[in-house]
């Protein structure tokens, strides 16, 4: 499956006509993901230069396992309506399960073309493994999940676990785990498979898209402890947040309703989980709009792995 704009061989001038797409708004785009690769402003044209690149469109593969889907939601409802057409279209997005046309004996066709393509694919996997009960909880076309991960995750060039549940098991993971849900490192750690974890539930997808942005440049993404790209998670939510200054004078909000929480200040009491939070989110704002703290409501940690269990009750510190 080709989604969008087509033909490699036009220039990107022509491409970005043809989606209706101003040359403004996409170098406004590529500045956005430039910023929150950490890249300065000259970050912006070489963004620009490898998301329309022709010759470079490398088989995507994009597995379900189990989730919401509100990954896949993030990144095809955001606010660049060319982001599902472009940036697909840039990487070649061969297999979707929610969003491909093919169904049937046809999309497990084009799963395995894509996977035996000679130039290789980047697969992502989106929801967490059920592992219990030799992975019955969770089938696509006859194969367990976990099955389906573990033939097809060691033949890709890289594996990128996109949102916290197939970073670390995310809801599906919360005690008592009924399914034995794992992320997908830990599900297949015997495999030798490092999986690039773009954590948040959902998470941001300015951070995978600079995640492929750098895969495709040749750069090493730099990791941290739990396979998070430090260029997104090397900061504490609470460092970032505009309520600092707040919290550091000691003025917390009672209530959401308050006067003191419309004037901006800190979420602390009402359970802000902030300061235990590693991610870009006050940086990088989701849809370049807003973000959970900045719209009044106490970040709840969803990019930690066990945050359902380990930052619940999700209203009291
Ligand atoms: Fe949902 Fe993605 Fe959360 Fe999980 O999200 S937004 S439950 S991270 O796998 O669809
Ligand atoms: Fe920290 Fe949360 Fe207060 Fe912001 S609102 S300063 S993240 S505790
Ligand atoms: Fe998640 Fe906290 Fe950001 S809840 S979206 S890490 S502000």
């Amino acid at each position: 499956m080709r989604i969008g704009i087509g033909t490699g061989e036009k220039n990107y001038d022509e491409r970005l006509q043809q989606q209706g797409i101003s040359r403004r708004d996409f170098l406004k785009f590529c500045s956005a993901v430039a910023a929150c690769m950490g890249l300065g402003a000259s970050g912006a044209s070489a963004v620009a230069a490898t998301l329309t690149n022709p010759a470079r469109r490398p088989s995507l593969v994009y597995l379900h396992t189990a989730e919401c889907t509100g990954c896949s939601e993030a990144l095809l409802r955001t606010t660049q309506p060319f982001l599902d057409t472009l940036i697909l279209d840039t990487i070649s997005l061969d297999y979707h399960e929610t969003i491909m046309a093919a169904a049937g004996e046809a999309a497990e066709e084009a799963l395995q073309n894509a996977v035996n393509a000679p130039e290789g694919f980047i697969c992502i996997v989106e929801g967490a493994i059920p592992t219990a009960m030799d992975g019955k909880y969770g089938y696509i076309a006859g194969h367990t999940m976990f099955d389906m991960c573990k033939n097809i995750l060691p033949k890709a060039k890289a594996v990128i676990s996109y949102g916290t549940c197939a970073a670390y098991g995310g809801v599906q993971a919360a005690s008592p785990n009924p399914t034995g849900a794992k992320g997908v490192s830990d599900a297949f750690s015997s495999l030798g498979i490092t999986p690039i974890n773009i954590a948040g539930c959902p998470p941001n997808p300015l951070n995978l898209i600079g995640t492929l942005v750098a895969f495709l440049q040749g750069k090493k993404i730099e990791l941290d402890q739990l396979g998070r790209p430090l260029m997104f998670f090397s900061e504490c939510v609470h460092d970032l947040c505009e309520r600092l200054p707040h919290f550091r004078a000691g003025e917390f909000a009672p209530s959401f309703d308050s006067e003191e929480a419309r004037k901006g200040w800190c979420l602390y009491d009402l359970g802000c989980k902030g300061p235990r939070t590693y991610n870009n989110c006050p940086k990088v704002r989701f849809n370049e709009t807003n973000w959970p703290v900045a719209a009044g409501h106490p970040c709840i940690g969803c990019s930690e792995p066990k945050f359902w269990d380990t930052m619940a009750p999700f209203y009291s510190n």
